[in-house]
C-alpha cells in the first residue's frame, strides 16, 4: 500500500445491503460477484483519499474471504440492514470480532436501508444507537436507495484512519471547492 491510499472492507450479513452502498454513484451495469473491489476518491477537508472498497460476501461460506479481509484492509464498514435482527446480531458479532483482532484499526456501525417504513424496522435508532455505544464505535444510518449518507461511511473510516495512524493514509492535494466528498469509481 502506498501513502496516499488505504483500503476499507464492508461486512456483514447477506442482504445487508454492502454491495448496494459499495456501488451507489457508480454509473455503470454491474455484474455483482462474490467479492469485488473498487477504487474510491473520498475527499476530507479538501484533502483526497485513493481508498480501495473491498464488498465481501455476507454468506456463510465465504466466511474465509471476510477473515481475510479482517487481517489485511485498514478499515471497515459493519453493515447491517435495519429491517433485520439477524443482520444486526451478526453485526455486533462482527464489530467485537474486528476489535479484538484489529483494535487499533477504525470500524463504522452502518444501518442500512433507512429508506424503508418505519413499522418494518426491527432495530430502533436508539437500540443501535445505545449498541454502538456500548461497542465504542460511530453509526451511521444509510440508505443506498436513496443515497442518505453513503458518502459519510467512507468519508467517516477514513478520518478515523488518520487519526489513528496519519501514515497510513496520507492526503493527495486535490483541487474541489467542497470540503468533504466521496467519490466511488
Ligand atoms: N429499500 C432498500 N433496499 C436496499 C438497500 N440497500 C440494499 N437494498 C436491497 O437489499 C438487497 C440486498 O442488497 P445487497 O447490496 O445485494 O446486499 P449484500 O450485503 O451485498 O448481500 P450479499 O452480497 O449477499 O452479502 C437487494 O435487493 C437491494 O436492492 C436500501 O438502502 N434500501
Ligand atoms: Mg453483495
Amino acid at each position: 500500500m502506498s501513502a496516499d491510499s488505504c483500503s476499507i472492507a464492508l461486512v456483514g450479513d447477506g442482504g445487508a445491503g454492502k454491495t448496494s452502498l459499495t456501488i451507489r454513484g457508480i454509473v455503470q451495469i454491474y455484474d455483482p460477484t462474490i467479492e469485488d473491489s473498487h477504487r474510491a476518491q473520498v475527499t476530507v477537508n479538501k484533502q483526497t483519499y485513493h481508498v480501495e472498497v473491498l464488498d465481501t460476501a455476507g454468506q456463510e461460506e465465504y466466511n474465509h474471504l471476510v477473515n481475510d479481509a479482517i487481517r489485511t484492509v485498514d478499515g471497515f464498514a459493519v453493515v447491517f440492514s435495519v429491517d433485520s435482527q439477524k443482520t444486526f446480531d451478526l453485526a455486533v458479532a462482527l464489530v467485537k470480532k474486528i476489535k479484538q483482532s484489529r483494535p487499533a484499526s477504525p470500524v463504522v456501525l452502518v444501518g442500512n436501508k433507512v429508506d424503508m417504513p418505519a413499522e418494518d424496522w426491527e432495530i430502533t435508532r436508539d437500540s443501535a444507537t445505545l449498541q454502538a455505544k456500548n461497542l465504542g464505535c460511530p453509526i451511521l444510518l444509510t440508505s443506498a436507495k436513496t443515497g442518505l449518507n453513503v458518502d459519510l461511511v467512507f468519508i467517516t473510516v477514513v478520518q478515523m484512519l488518520r487519526k489513528s495512524n496519519p501514515t497510513r493514509a496520507t492526503p493527495v492535494p486535490q483541487r474541489t471547492s467542497k470540503n468533504q466528498k466521496c467519490v466511488i469509481c
